[in-house]
């Protein structure tokens, strides 16, 4: 690897670029963009996965600093958070000072990296002149009773002493550990994001072509929208509301099934029941939600000795109280209709309740019908099909006072309050006069208190509680004694809004500069992983909502385009610590150099895929970076020449593929971009190295390749005798009279006589010809038994 020393290559242009200042925000002349990456987790160095991350935004912003826009490319830290917390507490160090020097190890890397960003826009969320703002926004929650507090049965991980929202719970286990999650009743903090559900929806319109479509639907189904009615039993004094989305099936329901973790089941079963509903209660208690919602369990509950009055027929139906009626959803209730519902079906099989089907469709026997036919047994309905009998009979209750049409979401609140240490202190005091007070403004950022030497470990409360003298306060409003809340937030609030900061990372008069945000968001394009998918978008959708009902931003989005790019991976396995299937960035990078281990991930596929590393060859990358450097060595047209009198074959070439590499890194198909680099490279190599058209594809091959390998670009640059700095020398010209595709004339025979004449593109695939000619007029009005296809000239049709 004579030609291809990529130590010093690396070494050579680093202190180079620094000087040069190449990324600076503000320093294009054209329209502005914004290019961001996920930030990073400081909890290590930086890891395959953020390489390949990494390398798709590098790829795109340097792209647009060739184009000549005003380029915004920021970088940060998201630093509060239990991974941090709980290294630190396993290393026995301060979780400071761990995640501070784990930024700095891995600035270094993405010095080392060549991220094309701005060190200026710099942030990280755990410094105080961040987190002050992250309360700042906190209390404008607040102050909207966006943010608000509640008792309820909260997800809690036993493992890490913490609460857990719901996005955290995977399958019933704790996104972090592992672990199985348990339930506890406490007090939390809840952002109500609820109340955007509609609008975090809806302006998914807007999104469509734009984030990929499985993202979207991923949120649809987590906001969950489910529009029905709500119809009010009568049981003795109390109103049982039932939410169904089938209000056209009523006179089908012939019980009432409860959540038997309700307080309405506790208070209405009789007393002659009680020990028998306390003990299914008791049983059912460890049971997670995705236990209780899996159909494959058999049902089970306990009558409640308790009847209720059907809305509409008065007939007296039973109540029960079951696991699979889940607290949570809808009012906690639901009319049981077994004909048409499986799960009601298969509990009204167990406790041999009545079955009466409403709906004239062909039952199969077996199972619950859909309820799609006219209805019958169904009094004023009869005779009506679902979606008129749906309307109808909300209209009716309305009339009647026994019902309303309503909409239910899956979505939840948003729990943000953790009992962790590293995160944002809750701006909040608690007094017992006042009640929460919060702090004020002029005081923030409420710090963490400096807990080095006191004990970590997760007991369930905050770590913080520890810390008296800083619990202790007066209260802001009547000054009497009052403690602080001591709860931290959610490490996802602090990314909610980070891409606002960025705009204006120094900014201290609020939490960003209203003209640095109005000049450069929303955020043209967010790249970073699909498991963010949910939580995070949908996160930062919803603060982008409330900042602009502030009246703190202009727009209702905070991402125009996302780009979700799949996983490293190793053998079709998932890379884990655990596992011992690692692959390290640094030990890759320092075999292979920074260039190939990034081309090699850009080359792999479609970003969006799944980079299997046993699959790929960062050495056949070396092999064609070595290539292209010693191309670049033996050009030997001057610096300057004119490429008209070069090789008329190899300039249209360039000038196509060039086209080509345009429209595909514009589309984000690096992959391709790559592939037709090094066919480039290939016809540059067979010309003489004279020829002025050598020159000018090395140059093309050098700016195109400053996106993907920014090194070996450089260097190619140097030998081609310019001077440093190719990251904004600017994307090549493409002569449109030389990329226009080349056509030849095909005649189409019939029977060996010429017919028709067909122009077609010289390189048109045989199958694409045979189309084509079958289109043509010389095959109208004929039988083909045969064709002979000779791309690109000829076709003969036998007929
Ligand atoms: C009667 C009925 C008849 C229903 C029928 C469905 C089919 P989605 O679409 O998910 O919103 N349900 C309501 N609240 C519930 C709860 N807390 N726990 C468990 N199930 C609950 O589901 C709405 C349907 O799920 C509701 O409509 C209700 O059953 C049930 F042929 O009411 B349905
Ligand atoms: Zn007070």
């Amino acid at each position: 690897m004579a030609d291809y020393d990529f130590d010093a290559i690396q070494q050579r242009w680093r202190p180079v670029w620094d000087q040069l200042d190449l990324f600076a925000a503000g320093t294009g002349t054209g329209e502005r963009r914004y290019l961001l990456d996920m930030f990073a987790y400081p909890s290590g160095d930086l890891h395959m996965g953020h390489a390949e991350a990494y390398a798709y935004g590098d790829a795109i912003a340097r792209y647009w600093f060739h184009r000549g826009y005003d380029v915004l490319h920021p970088i940060g830290w998201d630093s509060f958070g239990l991974p941090a917390e709980n290294a630190a507490i396993r290393r026995d160090l301060n979780s400071a000072d761990w995640t501070y020097a784990n930024i700095e190890t891995q600035a270094a890397s993405f010095r080392r990296y060549a991220t094309s960003v701005d060190w200026r826009a710099r942030l990280h969320t755990s410094d105080p002149s961040y987190y002050r703002w992250t309360q700042w926004l906190f209390l404008r929650l607040f102050e909207r009773d966006l943010a608000y507090r509640k008792r309820s049965a909260v997800n809690w991980c036993p493992v890490d002493q913490t609460v857990l929202a719901n996005e955290q719970v995977i399958a019933g286990h704790c996104e972090r550990c592992g672990n199985e999650v348990t339930k506890r009743d406490l007090t939390q903090w809840f952002f109500r994001i609820t109340s955007y559900a509609d609008r975090l929806l809806d302006d998914m319109a807007g999104l469509e072509g734009h984030w990929a479509a499985r993202v979207l639907t991923m949120q649809r189904n987590w906001i969950g929208r489910s529009p029905g009615a709500y119809l009010d039993f009568v049981a003795g004094d109390t109103t049982i509301s039932v939410f169904t989305t089938r209000p056209d099936t009523v006179f089908g329901a012939t019980f009432l099934v409860l959540a038997a973790d309700s307080t309405l089941a506790a208070s209405l079963c009789t007393d002659a029941l009680r020990d028998e509903f306390e003990a299914y209660r008791e049983q059912i208690g460890h049971e997670s939600e995705i236990d209780r919602m899996s159909p494959e369990r058999a049902k089970t509950g306990v009558f409640l000795g308790v009847y209720a009055r059907h809305p509409f027929s008065g007939v007296r139906v039973p109540i029960w109280a079951s696991d699979y009626v889940l607290t949570g959803y809808g009012t906690g209730a639901i009319m049981g209709v077994p004909a048409h519902d499986q799960r009601d079906l298969e509990f009204a099989r167990a406790f041999d309740l009545p079955v009466v089907p409403v709906s004239a469709d062909s039952p199969d026997g077996a199972g619950a019908t859909p309820a799609d036919g006219m209805r019958v047994n169904s009094d004023f309905l009869d005779g009506l099909m679902r979606d008129a009998a749906i309307e109808r009979v909300v209209e009716e209750a309305v009339a009647r006072g026994v019902g309303r049409p309503g909409v239910n979401y899956r979505l939840r609140d948003w729990l943000v309050s953790r009992q962790r240490f590293w995160g944002c202190p809750i701006p909040i005091i608690h007094c017992p006069r006042c009640g929460s007070v919060p702090v004020p403004d002029d005081q923030l950022p409420v710090t963490l208190p400096d807990l080095r030497g006191a004990d970590l470990a997760p007991k369930g409360v905050s770590p913080l509680a520890a810390a008296r003298d800083w619990v202790e306060v007066s209260c802001p409003s009547c000054d009497g004694p009052a403690t602080r809340d001591t709860d931290t937030m959610d490490t996802f609030v602090d990314s909610s809004w980070y891409f606002l900061r960025y705009c204006s990372p120094a900014y201290e008069s609020g939490p960003f500069d209203p003209a640095a945000v109005a000049r450069w968001a929303p955020v043209d394009q967010y790249v970073g992983g699909i498991e963010h998918a949910i939580l995070h978008l949908l996160y930062a959708r919803f603060f982008t909502k409330v900042l602009k009902d502030i009246g703190l931003i202009d727009f209702d989005e905070p991402f125009r385009s996302v780009l979700n790019q799949g996983q490293v991976i190793l053998n079709g396995a998932a890379m884990s610590k655990s596992k011992g299937n690692m692959v390290d960035l640094a030990e890759q990078i320092d075999t292979y150099g920074v260039d190939a281990v990034r081309l090699t991930m850009l080359f792999a596929g479609p970003p969006e895929d799944d980079i299997d590393w046993a699959d790929v060859s960062p050495s056949g990358s070396v092999r064609f970076l070595t290539r292209v450097l010693r191309l670049a060595g033996e050009v030997a047209a001057p610096l300057g020449t004119d490429p008209a009198h070069g090789d008329p074959d190899l300039r249209r070439i360039t000038h196509r593929l060039l086209r080509t590499i345009t429209e595909q890194v514009e589309q984000h198909h690096f992959n391709v971009a790559v592939a037709r680099t090094m066919e480039l490279t290939n016809a540059a190599r067979r010309i003489g190295a004279a020829d002025p058209a050598v020159r000018e594809a090395a140059e093309a091959i050098a700016v195109v390749l400053s996106l993907f390998t920014p090194y070996a670009a450089e260097e190619m640059w140097a030998r081609l005798g310019h001077a440093p700095g190719i990251a904004r020398a600017g994307w090549p010209a493409i002569d449109p009279s030389l990329a226009a595709e080349p056509t030849v004339v095909c005649a189409v025979q019939v029977n060996g006589k010429v017919r028709a004449r067909l122009e077609v593109p010289a390189d048109i695939s045989a199958a694409e010809l045979e189309t084509l000619a079958l289109a043509s007029p010389a095959a109208q009005g004929v039988t083909v038994v045969r064709t002979v296809v000779r791309p690109p000239r000829l076709v003969n049709l036998v007929v």
